[in-house]
């Protein structure tokens, strides 16, 4: 009897470790497009779009090598729409005498696997996912050594575990980090690289014509679509981003540019995400990069961090703290998210743009996503379950395990402060600072206070004024803190009643956006 191979649509590497130690001879393979896992929660149209055709592609790669591959499509009669199901059918067919698969991404799904074996009366292999660097487990054992998870010293570790960027046992360059040589403002007139871009091909256009019919009421634009879907195409934009804009990325990392989506940012996660490059062969790419003197080591450094740093580290935090994570509320936000993050129907420049990109891509940059739509709700006390449920939703490389403690924790402070030791709270000169928004805005990014002043800076002190018995002895707040204390009462309420009237002409999201009504 074969055995059962089940690779899920987050898991398409060639190098996957449920395809080895196996012959086509010995194996099927089962993969399900299925209506569970496309509406859980109600994707981006792009999304769905590359998962189904990155695994349809990826099927026909398999099938090319030689493996017996069962494919289930999404519209097959016989779909029964959940793994579980399309699992059970695939048991039926193939009298399998275990199955395999390696374990899943997001908790939701390990929750189903854990059933299995009962279920079917078959051994079930759950094989570690080692296209993260750093083990489930691994990462438990460094946790466990440590008061605060201070990501700087996990990354470290990280860097002294693979070697990526060693020589003889010290960092390249002589230090770990070199951030204070990055986010700079960018001066007008930079030449930007144009971003990798992949016109579908037939299989693709099936799956566009398909997600279009199925899911066409969702937030987002399904076209055009661009991105990549098969490994030669990632490899492509991998080898696009090092050469064009890798030299810059570290440089300019905080930037927003009007009519400028991607900056110096790779725009890989979607493909690193559902496995169609991996972590350690882009960190290498970069850091081959710098030593063949294409880029300079601030860049190398500044996103091999990304890669083998702050993606690694926010898997771990998930896997230790689910299932308790999805339900943190540390700072006791209630507000039902604003309508404008599904419309982006705000006279607030800022967030208008990133809604904007979000909806076109499916992607917004980091500090989009930090600083701009996590900083408001954050500043506006919007429930922090309503905001994951947005980051879920719009991005085509959100999966729980990395949107969750981005949101919940990073954005949020939702965690406490187990991610990160201050808010990423931020009124209206950071965005100023960062970005050429301000200038354009209806809001007076200089006012402080009243109906023209940006919104951000009365909700900035409003928010540090609500949470000051938290936050008051945290010794990087202690500056805002004593500025807000200098403060005569009257600014003070001033600050307060702009914040509240704002927030009162902030229409609330109808339900059924993100989840579909039940
Ligand atoms: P680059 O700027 O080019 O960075 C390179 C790579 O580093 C990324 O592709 C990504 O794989 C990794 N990376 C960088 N920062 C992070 C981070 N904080 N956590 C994990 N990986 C990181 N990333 C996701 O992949 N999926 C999400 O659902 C997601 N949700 C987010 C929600 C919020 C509120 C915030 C603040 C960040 C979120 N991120 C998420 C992290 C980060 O914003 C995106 O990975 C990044 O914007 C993707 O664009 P890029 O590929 O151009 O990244
Ligand atoms: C996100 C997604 C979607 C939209 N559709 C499918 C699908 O039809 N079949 C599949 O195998 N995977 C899909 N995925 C990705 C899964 O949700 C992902 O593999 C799990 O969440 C585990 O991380």
């Amino acid at each position: 009897a074969p055995v059962l191979i089940f690779i899920l649509g987050d898991q398409l590497s060639p190098g996957i470790a449920s395809l080895r130690d196996l012959s086509p001879a010995d194996a099927v393979v089962l993969m399900a497009e299925v209506s569970e896992e496309t509406v859980y929660v109600r994707h981006h149209p792009k999304k769905i779009a590359l998962i189904l055709s990155a695994m349809r592609h990826f099927a026909a790669d398999l099938r090319e090598q030689g493996w017996r591959v069962d494919y289930i499509e999404l519209e097959d009669p016989a779909n029964s729409g959940s793994f579980t199901g399309a699992l059970a059918a695939a048991v039926e067919r193939h009298r399998p005498s275990e199955i395999r698969i390696v374990q899943p991404g997001e908790w939701r799904v390990q929750q189903m696997i854990d059933g299995w074996e009962a279920r079917f009366g078959l051994p079930v292999r759950i094989l570690r996912d080692d296209r993260f660097l750093c083990s489930i487990p691994a990462f438990r054992r460094w946790a466990s050594r440590r008061q605060a998870l201070t990501m700087e010293y996990f990354y470290r570790d990280m860097r002294r575990q693979t070697g990526l960027l060693m020589d003889d046992g010290q960092p390249a360059g002589g230090r770990w980090n070199y951030d204070a040589e990055n986010r700079k403002t960018p001066p007008r007139g930079l030449n930007y690289p144009a971003p990798a871009r992949f016109p579908p091909d037939a299989i693709t256009r099936a799956v566009l014509d398909l997600v279009a019919r199925r899911f066409g009421d969702h937030f987002g634009a399904l076209e055009p679509f661009a991105l990549p879907v098969t490994r030669a195409q990632a490899l492509a934009a991998l080898d696009q981003f090092i050469a064009a804009a890798l030299p810059d990325f570290g440089d300019y990392q905080d930037a927003m540019v009007e009519g400028q989506d991607q900056l110096y940012h790779s725009m890989l996660s979607p493909a690193l995400n559902c496995g169609l490059l991996v972590a350690r062969e882009v960190a290498e790419a970069a850091e081959r990069a710098w030593r063949e003197g294409r880029v300079p080591l601030n860049a190398a450094e500044g996103f091999i961090r990304q890669i083998i740093g702050w993606r690694e580290y926010v898997r771990g935090v998930y896997w230790m703290h689910m299932p308790d994570y999805a339900e943190a509320n540390a700072l006791g936000a209630d507000r039902p998210l604003p309508e404008f993050y599904w419309t982006g129907e705000t006279d607030m420049r800022c967030l208008a743009a990133a809604v904007d990109v979000t909806r076109r891509e499916g992607w917004s940059h980091h500090i989009q996503r930090l600083m701009v739509l996590g900083n408001f709700a954050m500043l506006a006390g919007v429930d922090p379950k309503a905001i994951s449920d947005w980051f879920l939703v719009v991005y085509a490389d959100a999966y729980e395990w990395v949107e969750l403690p981005n949101v919940v924790g990073m954005s949020q402070y939702a965690d406490g402060g187990l991610l990160g030791s201050k808010p990423y709270a931020a009124g209206g000169a950071y965005i100023n600072r960062m970005s050429d928004h301000c200038g354009r805005c209806r809001f007076d990014v200089k006012a402080k206070t009243g109906p023209d002043a940006c919104p951000f800076n009365a909700l900035y002190w409003d928010f540090l004024a609500r949470h000051e018995a938290r936050f008051r002895d945290n010794p990087r707040m202690r500056t805002m803190y004593a500025t807000w204390h200098r403060m005569k009462p009257a600014q003070q309420d001033a600050y307060r009643a702009s914040a509240a009237a704002f927030l009162a002409g902030v229409k609330p999201a109808a339900d059924g956006w993100a989840r579909a009504p039940l």
